[in-house]
């Protein structure tokens, strides 16, 4: 059985794990959720949080983009060398992860919110806005940094993907601007020519009929 990324094209975080799986050459099906309002953990691979991404395999199923990535490295047969989160031993290189997954989190609870018809002027919202707006401008000063501490090329990062595919998605999603970032905009310019990033392009899967 060949192993299953569960999620939606759409996601940022099963784009992160659809460009793990291609950078690290491990062959894998790929099965769309196609109703998030479904409220049975059977619709997300099993993952009681209701959430994708997941990771079907013939050993069990991995929840989450970090855990099915990590699988997806055990099961490669290329030998590319991958930074974890836990092996950025520099302060500015660590917090541009946490901040880039809290940003992808942020993002994530206000496609919810407006989903949910919760108001652009509620005091909820300004905030997950406005700590998603600091973010961005931390990573555009900080980005150069915490590049320079990665180990160098050729290199699979989940620092990298995890930021190119929350830029990517402000965009695809008009959650908020990236062109007043010009740092961030030239990494996205940069990374997106990767076979791995042109082969996972974000779209809107087809409603369940
Ligand atoms: N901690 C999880 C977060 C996953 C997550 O938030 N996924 C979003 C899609 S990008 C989701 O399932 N949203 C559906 C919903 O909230 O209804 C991970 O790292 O994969």
């Amino acid at each position: 059985m060949k192993p299953t990324i569960i999620g939606r094209s759409s996601s940022h975080f099963t784009r992160v794990t659809r460009i793990f799986a291609a950078e690290l050459g491990v062959e894998h099906g790929f099965e769309v959720v196609r109703d998030l309002a479904a409220l049975e953990p059977a619709a997300y691979g099993g993952n009681p949080a209701l959430r994708v991404p997941a990771l079907e395999t013939a050993d069990g199923t991995w929840f989450g983009a970090l855990n099915v990535c990590r699988e997806l490295n055990r099961r490669a047969a290329r030998g590319v060398r991958v930074v974890w989160p836990e092996a950025l031993a520099q302060a500015t290189a660590a917090n541009a992860q946490e901040l880039t997954l809290q940003a992808m989190a942020n993002e994530v609870t206000l496609i919810t919110a407006s989903m949910g018809g919760v108001s652009e002027a509620s005091p909820f919202r300004a905030k997950v806005h406005e700590g998603l707006v600091n973010t961005l401008a931390w990573l555009e000063r900080n980005l150069d940094g915490a590049l320079a501490a990665l180990p160098s090329e050729p290199r699979a990062s989940y620092l990298e993907v995890t930021l190119y595919c929350l830029l990517t998605h402000l965009e695809f999603r008009g959650i908020a601007p990236t062109a007043p970032y010009p740092r961030l905009t030239a990494f996205c310019g940069e990374y997106g020519t990767r076979p791995s990033v042109e082969r996972t392009p974000y779209r809107f899967d087809a409603p369940a009929p």
